[in-house]
């Protein structure tokens, strides 16, 4: 009796061992998106490396809530994983304003090898003080002006124009400097907010633009990159304690599969998006002189530097 007991134990853990495990990642765009992409670039590799033990499903669209709930949830582990701008981020890990600054990264190259590097990985380590798991940088691109308004060209034409930002001190001010009022928001709630008016623009990359067809709800769209916006792959450290080291490297080596993906397509969505804006009604400002935003946007800067120094921007700029 006692041997067939413990050999029925044995059987059912032994197939509890083997029966598949999955694992959600929330993001707050389409599930045909960057993100969306790089989720299932994620299951992909997760599930090759476990031999089919692991797999994953997408919670696109916010269906989970905006970046700022869903890290909230990463937390006291009701999320598994989530795919974020850092827009809300520095609310966490005041350290990672510093990638928020406006004109600070030069272009694709320069904000890769930033965050490829050294400093990206302190970030992703001081993410990990505060009850989160960096695991990977992945992206969101270059943000632009979009608006139901005029064509934004200057400072001056943003001049009383209702912006939605993403809940970002460093973003806010910059924007206020800049001479918009800017209201943070959260963005499953952007597009009606543009459809009733609440606000009159927004900003985002091309990706985000695009995969949210904002198109519909705006007819101006001015490219003032006036920021890069980093996404991260964060995971809850409760789901993170429960995995063997075997685990942990299947993990980070998918995270690491997610970023690739999401940033070819940011970089393939670069090229089309943009014509894509025009063929949906965008009419779409290209040159656009960055100095007299960069000037202004300058005070942005001195929120972080007043906290941490000037030494994380420097050593950012200083980056080839
Ligand atoms: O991460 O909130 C935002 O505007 C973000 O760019 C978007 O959620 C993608």
């Amino acid at each position: 009796m006692t041997i067939f007991a413990t050999t029925a134990a044995a059987a059912l853990f032994a197939s509890a061992a083997l029966a598949e495990q999955s694992v959600t990642i929330g993001h707050t765009q389409s599930a045909t998106s960057h993100y969306g992409v790089g989720a299932e670039a994620f299951f992909d590799t997760l599930e090759e490396l476990s031999g089919g033990a692991w797999t994953g499903e997408q919670a696109a669209a916010g269906a989970l809530g905006g970046e700022r709930d869903m890290i909230e949830g990463l937390q006291i582990g009701s999320l598994d994983l989530v795919i974020s701008s850092t827009g809300p981020l520095g609310n966490f890990v005041p350290e990672t304003y510093a990638l928020d600054l406006p004109f600070l990264f030069r272009d694709y190259d320069h904000a890769r090898a930033v965050l490829d590097g050294e400093i990206g990985q302190e970030l992703l380590a001081k993410i990990g003080e505060n009850d989160l798991v960096g695991l990977a940088w992945s992206e969101n691109g270059f943000r632009h002006v979009t608006n139901s308004k005029r064509p934004v060209r200057t400072p001056a034409d943003l001049e009383g124009l209702k912006l939605r930002t993403m809940e970002n001190r460093v973003h806010m001010e910059a924007f206020a400097q800049m001479g918009a009022e800017p209201t943070p928001m959260a963005f499953p709630e952007l597009f009606t907010a543009l459809q009733q008016g609440v606000v009159d623009g927004q900003e985002n990359p091309v990706t985000v633009i695009s995969a949210s067809n904002f198109w519909e709800v705006q007819n101006h769209a001015s490219l003032t990159g006036h920021v890069y916006s980093p996404a991260v792959i964060l995971a809850s450290p409760i789901l993170w304690d429960s995995l063997s080291d075997e685990e942990k490297g299947w993990f980070s080596e998918a995270a690491a599969a997610s970023a690739a993906a999401t940033r070819a397509e940011v970089s393939r969505l670069e090229e089309e998006g943009i014509a894509l804006m025009r063929e949906n009604g965008m009419e779409v400002v290209e040159d656009i002189d960055k100095a007299p935003f960069a000037e202004l946007a300058q005070n942005a800067y001195d929120i972080y530097t007043s906290e941490y120094g000037s030494e994380m921007v420097e050593r950012i700029q200083a980056v080839e």
